[in-house]
């Protein structure tokens, strides 16, 4: 067996696959793109968008970082379960979807609006992503517990969460009227897996483009 996983460190995405594949101690080659250029052509070869990360089992491509961890639970488990059966599992795939696409995407797009041409900025729409990061934290605020997000085990929906609010705040403080999130946010970076990618990233925060504040 040949696992090979395509990313980068400070990549939130990368993190989510990174972390069960650390947490489970499974062996893997680490295939850095965009940097190393054969690396980059290669998985644009295979997935022509050129997102990461994406996971080659021998060979094959398993594509976007939520089937990546449900690949590993189900060919390569180790002693975590990511995603438990049941409603509990059902549950665990509402909160990554809730990760991903209501904290992760509206971050991306306040990043990405700096990368456009200045001509080409669309204020509103960032606007409008700070009004839905806020919704996204003051909805989570209410409901998250005092240990991992679905209960005490940490699954597929912590691995989403911990780039997730780590890089939101990043971007839109969430300050201290939410001090359930802040707290979930700082255990997080607590857990020695999640501070394992952290610290590989570390080098890179001098590029993340609207600057890194100077903490975590
Ligand atoms: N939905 C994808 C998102 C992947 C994604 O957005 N990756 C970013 C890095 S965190 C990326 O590839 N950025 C480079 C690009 O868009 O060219 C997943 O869950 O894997």
């Amino acid at each position: 067996m040949s696992l090979e996983l395509y990313g980068h460190p400070f990549s939130s995405y990368t993190w989510k696959a990174l972390i069960p594949l650390y947490a489970d101690g499974t062996q893997f080659e680490f295939r850095q793109v965009p940097e190393n250029e054969e690396n980059y052509a290669e998985l644009k070869r295979i997935w022509p968008f050129g997102r990461f990360p994406l996971l080659l089992d021998d060979g094959e491509p398993v594509i976007e970082s939520t089937p990546i961890i449900e690949h590993l639970q189900a060919h390569h488990p180790g002693p975590n379960v990511w995603i438990p059966d049941g409603d509990l599992g059902r549950e665990i795939r509402f909160l990554d979807r809730f990760f991903d696409l209501y904290v992760m995407d509206n971050m991306q797009a306040i990043v990405g609006d700096v990368l456009r041409p200045e001509e080409s900025r669309d204020s509103y729409g960032v606007a409008k992503s700070r009004e839905r990061l806020n919704t996204a934290y003051n909805w989570i605020e209410q409901r998250i517990g005092d240990r991992w997000a679905a209960g005490d085990n940490f699954t597929l929906a912590d691995c989403a969460a911990a780039p997730a609010p780590f890089y939101a705040d990043w971007v839109e403080e969430i300050g201290d009227s939410r001090p359930n999130l802040k707290a979930y946010r700082a255990r997080l970076l607590a857990d020695p897996i999640v501070a394992r990618v952290v610290d590989e990233a570390r080098p890179y925060r001098p590029y993340f483009p609207l600057g890194a504040p100077d903490r975590d």
